[in-house]
């Protein structure tokens, strides 16, 4: 049920350092082509760094773990059904022999079963707005307490409510490492005003930590916050007003569930117009390059 490239597979063996994309993103999170676009350029930023860059997709019930550029087409042109696959929805999709792209979830299951350590994104899902009344809290937060992989992420977006999940994460023991900041980076901007406990300096640093949990064979994995470089950032008043915007529409609307998240990406990248696509693009690229640094730290500290 899983088929790695075999030059992805043969450096897993030798431990050398992959970094792992996911798929959801380029099928959900981002209009065509900048989402074919986006996935390449990803790549090629991990290439650089010395490390192998593999995307990881559901292709008829398969879990392809190294998409070729054709594969990658295919996912994001729209031309056939590929559903948002997280933890729950593997068996299922897998049996059906359907097409899917993988969350930050799925993606770490997919991860942990290939061997892959570290993985990089643009956010991830995490406690959603009136979550008090609605429950809904993404099962990527959940999978931090399972699957032994770091990701690296821009923090979460200000869709969700940022201080309930970084309480969430508490509760479960996930460790949250900010990558020269002291405070959650909101995606978009720079800045939540939610102070982190860990500020990290280097990627050596964050590697040997990642490496210290996982050598004491303490179960999941670690959040590595990396905030979005100063150049992009988005004007905070402007992207918080779009959100709130997108919310309200959502509600009114009445999406739930797991519409909500591609709903409210979407939805603000047409209230800003395509504005806050350029800025997300951005980011993916710094979490990428990032997410090599750290492979490569991770796989020299083992020699
Ligand atoms: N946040 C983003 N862009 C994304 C996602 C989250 O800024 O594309 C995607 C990721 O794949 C994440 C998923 O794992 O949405 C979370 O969905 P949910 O909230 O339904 O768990
Ligand atoms: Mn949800």
């Amino acid at each position: 049920m899983i088929r790695i490239r075999p030059d992805i597979a043969k450096a897993i063996q030798e431990n050398r350092p992959v970094v792992a994309l996911e798929s959801t993103i380029i099928s959900h999170g981002m209009p065509y082509p900048q989402n074919v676009e986006t996935a390449k350029r990803c790549q090629e930023i991990i290439e650089e760094q010395g490390a192998l860059a593999a995307t990881i997709a559901i292709l008829d019930g398969e879990i392809v773990i190294g998409l070729t550029d054709q594969e990658i087409e295919q996912i994001a042109n729209g031309s056939v059904e590929v559903l948002k696959v997280g933890r729950k929805d593997l068996p299922v999709v897998i049996q059906k022999k359907q097409n899917g792209a993988l969350t930050v979830s799925g993606t770490m299951v997919a991860c942990q079963m290939a061997g892959i350590r570290f993985f990089a994104t643009g956010g991830i899902g995490g406690v959603h707005r009136g979550a008090e009344t609605t429950y809904d809290i993404s099962s990527d937060l959940e999978e931090f307490t399972k699957s032994q992989v770091a990701v690296i992420s821009a923090g979460a977006k200000a869709i969700l409510d940022l201080e309930k999940t970084m309480e969430y994460m508490e509760t479960k023991g996930i460790l949250v490492l900010g990558y020269d900041t002291d405070e959650l980076p909101a995606f978009y901007t720079r800045e939540s005003g939610i102070p982190l406990e860990y500020n990290c300096q280097t990627p050596e640093e964050i590697a040997s930590i990642c490496a210290m949990k996982w050598n004491m064979n303490l179960e999941g994995g670690v959040f590595i916050a990396n905030p979005i470089p100063l150049q992009y950032s988005y004007p905070k008043a402007e992207i918080d007003q779009a959100i709130d915007q997108a919310v309200q529409d959502m509600n009114r609307l009445g999406i739930k569930g797991k519409k909500t998240t591609p709903y409210l990406l979407s939805r603000i990248t047409e209230i800003t117009a395509n504005k806050s696509l350029e800025v997300n693009m951005q980011l993916v690229f710094n979490n990428c390059q990032l997410a090599a640094k750290i492979a490569v730290a991770y796989w020299k500290g083992q020699q």
